[in-house]
């Protein structure tokens, strides 16, 4: 992959591979001996590979390897929790396409790391976890070591792939397979698994230099064959109601230009799934978005690009597809174009699958689409463009409205116009309302600006996400937040005020779990299982480590507050007091929630 050598190149260390120079910054102890260790090793491995962050938590037995690796020029970003530092780790790779880093220490840092892990793999996120783990002669016997666990084993299942390195003589190839694992084909969460004792493990320096790789060419490009395209093109070029889905494969490819030509040279209305919003500018007139449930039942022909058909499109059948019942198939036929050449059919059949990456399938598509390439029949433009203006009108007299107390929609109307006057901006995005009101309502302007919850819809995500993308980008960050859904990374304002990050945090805070009103049933003193403390002041947390705290009630104050954090780039959080009887249920995703019968 381009990016990773790219990166080297901007490495003092990694520009020398010659020998005892390959050992980096700090280690003038282990020069001197012409020895070199697996501390150093890994470090020398990560930078000959263009890695320059990790995202970890110091501890036994990797402490000393943070020490070392911010010596020697790495960028470590510690975090108070792994499971943080892990998401952070796997943003950053679906951002820059290198692997991010996560570092912890063994069993229940590995365990905290883990979660994060799974979820970039279910994601698509190039992410390498390494955990320091114990001694493998204890821990296979079970007899009782400091933090005993078998890290490799439980990883496994849960990893695209995932290895163990006994000699430091093998770090590179260790490194180089994690790698190669996390980029290649369909990208995906790695781990490595390093016994304590591998660290102070030493060798000649020069054998240790010659055994590092530098991995060439670590995400091959995939050239589909020229049949799957022209299958495609076909389908395509027949269609009466054609439709591009795009999903975040497609953002993370980074073919903006390229896919934005295909989009306009078809003139196909398209779809972009949460993560590809801003893959072409959400206010773009193909932009289906505003129409989503009049185009997927209609839709005859359906490209999906690096989407997947999951639950989040509801398997490609049923009702959202015109199908009679739930699990009926629609009629639609499907063009699916994907790294991976298991994913066709996994629901439904896919017609013209176009296995390849993505960068080099629609390259090969637009070689096949001429000026002649007829647009789609005006009926159908005509019918999506009238639903667009149907359900923009209703929104923007929604957005339009100044009720009292605040909600999410005129809380989330000043977040619109702060993202469209900082397009740069990224906006990291988690909770259940939060989540949802905020995909619709905030047009995001360049790609890879939006992050969220992902595959798994998963709570969490939020400080993570927000301290790698202003690491990893340096941009503004903007996190909207459920109250509930900061509950789950809140701490990390301590990482993002002690980097000094621009990080503005603005929690939606309704009381609760999808709203704040419900009571004990019982009558009894205990809150309800989905209310919080009323009323809880969270800007003071931002102010207990220095930060700005903002406490605001009105569309009014939000804008002020959101406008002077971005101007001064300060840590900010703005404690945004919504109606607490705003939210529903799971927001959109109510019918997966099961309730008991009433009784
Ligand atoms: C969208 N819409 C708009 C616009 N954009 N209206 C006006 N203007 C604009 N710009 C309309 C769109 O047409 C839909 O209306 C509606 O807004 C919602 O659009 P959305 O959000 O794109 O679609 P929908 O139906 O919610 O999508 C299904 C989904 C989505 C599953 C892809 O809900 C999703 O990504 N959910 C993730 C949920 C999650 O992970 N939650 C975290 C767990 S919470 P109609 O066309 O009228 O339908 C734990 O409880
Ligand atoms: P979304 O949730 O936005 O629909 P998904 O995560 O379901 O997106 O789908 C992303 C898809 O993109 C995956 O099937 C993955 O294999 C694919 N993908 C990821 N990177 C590439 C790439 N560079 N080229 C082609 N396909 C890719």
């Amino acid at each position: 992959m381009e990016s990773i050598t790219a990166a080297r190149k901007g490495t003092a260390s990694a520009a020398t591979v010659a020998v005892p120079d390959i050992t980096s910054g700090g280690q003038a102890d282990v020069q001197a001996r012409q020895e070199t260790d697996g501390f150093h090793l890994l470090i020398d491995a990560l930078r000959l590979n263009g890695i320059d962050t990790i995202f970890g938590l110091p501890g036994i037995p990797i402490t000393d390897l943070t020490r070392k690796a911010q010596a020697a020029g790495l960028r470590v970003i510690s975090f108070r929790h792994e499971q943080n530092a892990g998401y952070a780790a796997s943003i950053a790779g679906f951002m820059t396409g290198k692997p991010g880093i996560c570092l912890t220490v063994s069993a229940p840092g590995f365990l905290n790391g883990l979660t994060a892990l799974a979820n970039a793999t279910t994601n698509c996120f190039p992410m390498i976890l390494i955990s320091g783990s114990s001694e493998r002669e204890v821990v296979d016997l079970s007899q009782g070591d400091y933090e005993e666990m078998d890290q490799l084993a439980i990883a496994r299942p849960l990893a695209k792939a995932a290895f163990r390195v006994l000699h430091a003589e093998d770090i590179g190839v260790g490194v180089a397979r994690a790698i190669r694992a996390a980029v290649s084909g369909r990208p995906g969460g790695v781990y490595l698994d390093l016994p304590a004792k591998l660290f102070p493990q030493t060798m000649d320096a020069e054998a240790g230099g010659k055994s590092l790789i530098e991995v060439v060419d670590p995400a091959p490009r995939q050239i589909p064959s020229g049949e799957a395209v022209q299958r495609a093109l076909e389908l395509l070029k027949g269609a009466a109601k054609p439709l591009i889905i795009l999903g975040k494969g497609a953002a993370y490819a980074q073919a903006d230009a390229d896919i934005r030509t295909l989009v306009e040279k078809t003139g196909i209305p398209y779809l972009p799934m949460s993560m590809a919003k801003g893959l072409l500018p959400d206010t773009h007139e193909q932009s289906a978005a505003a129409a989503r449930s009049y185009v997927l039942p209609e839709a005859d022909v359906v490209m999906l690009i690096g989407a997947r058909l999951n639950w989040l499109l509801s398997h490609g059948k049923g009702k959202t597809w015109g199908g009679k019942t739930s699990r009926e198939w629609g009629g639609q036929k499907f063009i699916q174009v994907d790294i991976s050449p298991q994913e066709a059919d996994s629901n439904v059949r896919i017609d013209a699958p176009v296995v390849g990456d993505i960068g080099s399938c629609v390259s090969a598509m637009l070689a096949g689409i001429d000026a002649k390439w007829p647009k789609p029949p005006a009926e159908w433009l005509n019918a999506i463009a009238e639903r667009k203006s149907r359900n923009i009108t209703k929104m923007a007299e929604t957005l339009a409205k100044n009720p009292t107390p605040m909600n999410f929609h005129s809380a989330l109307n000043v977040v619109r116009d702060i993202i469209k006057a900082n397009p740069d901006a990224i906006l990291v995005n988690e909770g259940a309302n939060a989540l949802d009101f905020t995909r619709s309502i905030v047009d995001m302007y360049k790609p890879r600006k939006r992050l969220d919850v992902g595959t798994w819809g998963v709570m969490g995500i939020g400080m993570g996400f927000a301290i790698a993308a202003a690491v990893v980008s340096g941009e503004q960050v903007i996190a909207v937040e459920g109250d509930s859904a900061f509950g789950f990374s809140g701490m990390e304002v301590e990482t993002i005020c002690r980097y000094k990050l621009p990080v503005c945090v603005v929690i939606l805070n309704n009381n609760g779990v999808y709203r704040g009103d419900e009571v004990n049933v019982t009558g009894g003193r205990d809150p309800a299982p989905l209310g919080f403390t009323k009323d809880a002041r969270y800007e003071k947390l931002m102010e207990a480590f220095g930060g700005v705290g903002v406490h605001v009630t009105t569309p009014g104050e939000l804008r002020e507050a959101m406008e002077v954090a971005i101007r001064s780039h300060k840590p900010t959080l703005i404690n945004a007091l919504i109606d607490e009887k705003a939210g529903t249920e799971s927001g959109r995703i109510t019918g997966l929630n099961p309730t008991a019968k009433k009784t």
